[in-house]
Formats: structure tokens, C-alpha cells, sequence
């Protein structure tokens, strides 16, 4: 089992583009083991985003992130899960992004790039245990359609 942590950014919730983005990671086949919205602190922002500091973006990086409410989330699946739901997301510049993935139908410039998804099963891991609480996490949970999902 592989997981990633999803936020939807500021942007995301301010332009009421929670469930479009949700329903292609469910439609997709991903379960989910939890889902929430909070405020991401300037001290979480700087510790996601600890491997940007210093660089030119990371004031406006954090700035963005803390600006207004996120909605978080984690979503499972087999091996290779990472890699597709990055795959669905798109490239890190909208404007370069594919048409089909999520920032590629819905953004436009880097600086409102809509989502972010574990880049790794290590970073997924290590992401979800920075956003969640063990106890908001359902891990195991039995879905009807899970057969229907994986052969
Ligand atoms: P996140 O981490 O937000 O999912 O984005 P990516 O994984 O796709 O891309 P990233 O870590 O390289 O960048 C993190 C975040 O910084 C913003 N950014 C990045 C920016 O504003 N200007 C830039 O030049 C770069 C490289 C966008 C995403």
C-alpha cells in the first residue's frame, strides 16, 4: 500500500474547486483515509516546505499556503499510487501543465498551482504523519467497489 498527502491550497477552497478535484482522485479509484479542512501555520508551511527555503519564492510560497483554509487529505492505493495521482496532478507550472491534469484544467500560473501531492512514498509517509493525527486516518476500511477497482 502507497500513500500520498493532497492539499488543496488556498486557491483550491476559494474558488469552489474542493469537488471537482476530489471527484477525479475518487473516480480515479483512490480510497481515501482521510480528508479535512484546516489553516496551514506559517511553522507547518516552513516545515512542508523546508527544501525551498532560501529560494527566491519560498516568502510568497508560505504566504500563499497560510493566506486562507486548505483541505487535506490522504489517499491510497497499490504500488504506484504516488506516481499516478502526480501524473494526474500535472506539472508544477499550470501554464506548462497538460490539458487533463488538475492543474493543467485548472490554473494558470505556478505561484496558484491549485494542489500539491507527495512526490515520493517516503514523502507521503512522512507528510501525512505531518498533516494528520493517527487517530483522523481510517487505514483500513472495507469498500464495496474495491474489487471492481483492483482485479
Ligand atoms: P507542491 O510541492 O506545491 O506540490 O509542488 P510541486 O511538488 O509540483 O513543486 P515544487 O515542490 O518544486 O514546488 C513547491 C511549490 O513552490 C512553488 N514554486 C515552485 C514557485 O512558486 N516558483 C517556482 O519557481 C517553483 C520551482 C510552486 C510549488
Amino acid at each position: 500500500m502507497e500513500r500520498a498527502l493532497i492539499i488543496l491550497k488556498p486557491d483550491a477552497v476559494q474558488r469552489g474547486l474542493v469537488g471537482p478535484i476530489v471527484s477525479r482522485l475518487e473516480q480515479r479509484g483512490l480510497k481515501f483515509q482521510g480528508l479535512k479542512m484546516m489553516r496551514v501555520t506559517e511553522e507547518l508551511a516552513r516545515r512542508h516546505y523546508a527544501e525551498h527555503e532560501g529560494k527566491g519564492f519560498f516568502a510568497g510560497l508560505v504566504s500563499y499556503i497560510t493566506s486562507a483554509p486548505v483541505v487535506v487529505a490522504v489517499v491510497a492505493g497499490k504500488t504506484g499510487t504516488v506516481e499516478m495521482v502526480r501524473a494526474m496532478v500535472g506539472a508544477t507550472n499550470p501554464a506548462k501543465a497538460a490539458p487533463g491534469t488538475i492543474r493543467g484544467d485548472f490554473g494558470v500560473e505556478i505561484g496558484r498551482n491549485l494542489i500539491h501531492a507527495s512526490d515520493s512514498p517516503e514523502s507521503g509517509e512522512r507528510e501525512t504523519a505531518i498533516f494528520f493525527q493517527p487517530e483522523e486516518l481510517i487505514v483500513e476500511w472495507a469498500r464495496i467497489a474495491d474489487p471492481w477497482i483492483y482485479e
